[in-house]
């Protein structure tokens, strides 16, 4: 097998783009693709300070280094769930990360600052621990790139992850999400820019990357992931994969160029009347966020001062509440 570019000894072999790579091109393929990501959907440019949220897993981790390789101003968030020792793990993987390559980390532990962790939240407000889990980042994810001011939060999800998301809203006809399947969603109501630049890069390209650069990433699951019905659309799609190269891109691909638009309204209907939690400042609903809630029916507590996400978001706001920043550039 060789390198479509260069004739030398290929490493992977990508049958949707009908191309072979050695670790020299596979790479500089990656950077390309993510690149033209970026550009395609404004994302963000040259200057823009980032906030990438990193788990320790492949996805998360590739991203940083591509936004960093790429010139990119860009920190890391990472939360400590409280999962056990994957928690741990995963956190010693992000912390040698940011380390090796003196980037900037910034930590919240849901313990520490809000007095739950996944696991027993979850029991406690019985919901199950992905949605608990879900629901946790998105609201520290938001609050942070606000606090901090950063010009969008960013996120390793690739393409096989918003191919089995958009594949489930299909199924269930999850209209409102179906308006938000954009893999760039302006910062508005007291969101966020967020963005996902990885996903024109498969969960396989992914992994490959990380191990073509030396990225030393936690390759154990979540223990928790157990029953979450996106791994079976994702066993699906790859079935299709299989017969049909190139499928996840053309569904997903497919529906942002010729469908997404569609379900637009249906976003902004849900958008019209959202307005600040009265705990916590959040955009929402309902009087009280779900955030909220769930802290409560787990145990915890919202740190005092609320939050600044009722704020502009473009405005740069310092970080009230206990953040700690690690920092291994100084
Ligand atoms: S960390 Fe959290 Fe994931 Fe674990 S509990 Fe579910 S959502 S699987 S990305
Ligand atoms: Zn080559
Ligand atoms: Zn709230």
């Amino acid at each position: 097998m060789k390198c479509t570019v260069c004739r030398g000894p290929a490493v992977i072999d990508l049958r949707r783009h009908n191309s072979n790579f050695c670790a020299e091109h596979f790479t500089k393929f990656c950077t390309d693709q993510v690149q033209r990501t970026i550009d395609e959907f404004d994302m963000f440019r040259p200057g823009d300070r980032l906030l990438v949220a990193v788990s320790g897993g492949k996805d998360s981790l590739a991203m940083w280094d591509l936004a960093a390789r790429l010139g990119y101003e860009a920190d890391g968030l990472y939360i400590g769930l409280g999962i056990g020792e994957y928690s741990d793990t995963s956190a010693d993987h992000v912390r040698r990360f940011a380390e090796g390559r003196g980037l900037r980390l910034v930590e919240v532990d849901l313990a520490t600052e809000y007095g739950y962790d996944i696991p027993t939240g979850s029991r406690a407000a019985r919901r199950a621990p992905c949605s608990a889990c879900g629901l946790s980042k998105r609201h520290v994810f938001d609050r942070v790139a606000l606090e901090g001011g950063y010009d969008a939060l960013v996120t390793g999800h690739n393409l096989d992850d918003e191919a089995a998301v958009l594949f489930g809203n299909v199924l269930h006809w999850q209209v409102e999400y179906l308006g938000r399947q954009s893999p760039v969603l302006d910062a508005r109501d007291g969101f966020p820019k967020k963005v996902k630049p990885l996903v024109r890069l498969s969960e396989r390209e992914t992994a490959a990357y990380c191990v073509i650069t030396g990225i030393d990433y936690i390759v154990d699951e979540c223990p928790m992931s157990k029953g979450n019905s996106h791994l079976g659309y994702k066993d699906v799609l790859n079935q299709m994969e299989q017969q049909s190269p190139g499928a996840k891109a053309s569904f997903y691909f497919g529906f942002l160029r010729s469908a997404s638009e569609r379900f637009e309204a249906e976003v902004d209907e849900a958008r019209s009347d959202l307005a600040p939690c009265e705990r916590c400042g959040a955009p929402t609903t309902a009087g009280v966020c779900s955030f909220c809630r769930l802290v409560d029916r787990a145990g915890g507590t919202i740190p005092p001062g609320g939050s600044t996400t009722s704020g502009d978001p473009a405005s740069p706001v310092a970080i009230t509440q206990p953040v700690e920043l690690r920092t291994s550039a100084s």
